[in-house]
C-alpha cells in the first residue's frame, strides 16, 4: 500500500468537553507542568509499544503528538470521562483484571492504574442510561456481559445477557454505543464471527433499554470474511448513526465497510475502503487490524484512524494511519501517524 503523506494541518486543537459541566479542578501539586492556562483538558489516544505497554498521545495542532508511556501491559483500553469530573480516564485489561487509569497526559501527569475488583476486558462505551455519564461494557470468557454505569461516586456493576450475539471465537462490540435503533437509547453492536480463515462476519445489534440494561439481540446482514475493528459514528452526516467494520488478514485483507443507519437501524453493509487493495482472496495476508473514529483535525467531522499490519507477520510492524472522512469517504488519503507499534488490536479514543 502506497501511503501518500499529507502535511499537517496548522489547526490549533480546540478541548472539547465532554459535556457542559466545568470541568473540576483537581490537585495543582499532581501536575507537573504548569502551562500558565486555566485547567487543561485535552483529548489523546492510547495504543501500545512493541512490549504491548500502554501509551498515550496527545491530540495537538491536527495530528498526535509523541506517545509517552502510561506503564502498564494492557489490552482492550478506552477512554471516557467515567466520574463525570471532566477529566479522560482509561479502562483496560490487564493481568486479568479491568483497571482504570487516572491522570491527564495533557499536562504532563504520570496516569496511574487502579483495580477495578471485575474481571472483563472493556468492549464499548457510550451512555447506556442517559445519565451524561459515560458507561463501560464488557464480556468474560464465560460469555456474561456486565455493564458499569459510571458516576462521581464510581460504578454501578451489573451483569447483562449478551450471549445471542457472541461467538465461541471471536466477538467484537462496535468501540461506540450509540442509538442507532432510534429510540434515542444507546445500543450496543456486536461484530463475530466463529472461526479464523474466511468466515463470515455476523453482525447484530443489542438494543440498549435507557436504563443500563439490553434487549433482545437484533441480526442484522453481516459481511463475507471476518472483521476485527468496528466503530459507530455519523459517517455522512446525516444525522444518522453509521457503523464502520472490518479489517481482517483473510478472505478479502484490510476490507472495510460501512452500514449506513436508517429511521430505526443499520442498512446492509457495504464497501467502503480497503487498506490492503494487493490482497483480495486468500488466508493469513497483511491487512489485520482496528478502527476508530475520532476528529482529529478539530474540522466537524471524524477522521478514521486505522491501527494494522501492513507487512502481514506478527504485530511488531503494526502501523496506525488516518483516513480523512471529510464529510464522507470518497478516495481516503492515508498518512501515517505512528509505527512499530507492538500489541495487535489496542487502539482508543476518546468517547
Ligand atoms: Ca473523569
Ligand atoms: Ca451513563
Ligand atoms: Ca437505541
Ligand atoms: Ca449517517
Amino acid at each position: 500500500m502506497t501511503l501518500l503523506l499529507l502535511a499537517a494541518c496548522a489547526i490549533d486543537y480546540v478541548n472539547t468537553p465532554l459535556d457542559d459541566e466545568t470541568p473540576v479542578p483537581r490537585d495543582s501539586a499532581e501536575e507537573t507542568i504548569d502551562t500558565g492556562e486555566p485547567t487543561t483538558r485535552c483529548d489523546f489516544v492510547v495504543t501500545s509499544d512493541p512490549a504491548g505497554v500502554l501509551q498515550a498521545s496527545v491530540l495537538a495542532s491536527g495530528g498526535l503528538e509523541s506517545p509517552v508511556s502510561l506503564g502498564v501491559e494492557a489490552t482492550h483500553p478506552v477512554i471516557a470521562d467515567v466520574d463525570a469530573d471532566g477529566y479522560l480516564e482509561v479502562l483496560a485489561w490487564s493481568a486479568d483484571r479491568l483497571v482504570q487509569l487516572d491522570g491527564d497526559p495533557c499536562v504532563g501527569e504520570t496516569m496511574g492504574a487502579s483495580t477495578l475488583g471485575r474481571a472483563f476486558p472493556p468492549q464499548a462505551v457510550g451512555d447506556l442510561d442517559g445519565d451524561g455519564v459515560a458507561d463501560v461494557l464488557g464480556w468474560t470468557d464465560a460469555g456474561q456481559g456486565v455493564v458499569g454505569l459510571g458516576s462521581s461516586s464510581g460504578f454501578t456493576w451489573f451483569n447483562v445477557d449478551v450471549a445471542d450475539a457472541l461467538s465461541s471465537y471471536i466477538s467484537n462490540a462496535a468501540y461506540r454505543m450509540e442509538d442507532v435503533t432510534g429510540d434515542g437509547h444507546a445500543d450496543l453492536v456486536v461484530a463475530s464471527y466463529d472461526g479464523y480463515a474466511s468466515d463470515p462476519t455476523r453482525l447484530s445489534i443489542v438494543p440498549g433499554n435507557g436504563d443500563g440494561t439490553l434487549g433482545i439481540m437484533i441480526p442484522m446482514a453481516g459481511v463475507d470474511e471476518p472483521s476485527n475493528g468496528a466503530d459507530l459514528w455519523d459517517v455522512d452526516g446525516d444525522g444518522r448513526v453509521d457503523l464502520v467494520v472490518g479489517l481482517d488478514d483473510d478472505g478479502d485483507a484490510g476490507q472495510v465497510y460501512v452500514a449506513w443507519g436508517t429511521a430505526d437501524g443499520l442498512d446492509e453493509p457495504e464497501e467502503l475502503l480497503d487498506i490492503q487493495p494487493s490482497y483480495e482472496s486468500g488466508t493469513n495476508n497483511a491487512g489485520q487490524g482496528t478502527l476508530r473514529a475520532v476528529d482529529l483535525d478539530d474540522d466537524g467531522d471524524h477522521d478514521l484512524l486505522i491501527l494494522h499490519r501492513p507487512n502481514g507477520g506478527d504485530f511488531q510492524s503494526t502501523e496506525l494511519v488516518r483516513l480523512e472522512m471529510n464529510g464522507g469517504f470518497g478516495s481516503p488519503s492515508a498518512e501515517l501517524m505512528q509505527s512499530q507499534l507492538g500489541a495487535k488490536l489496542t487502539l482508543a479514543v476518546p468517547r
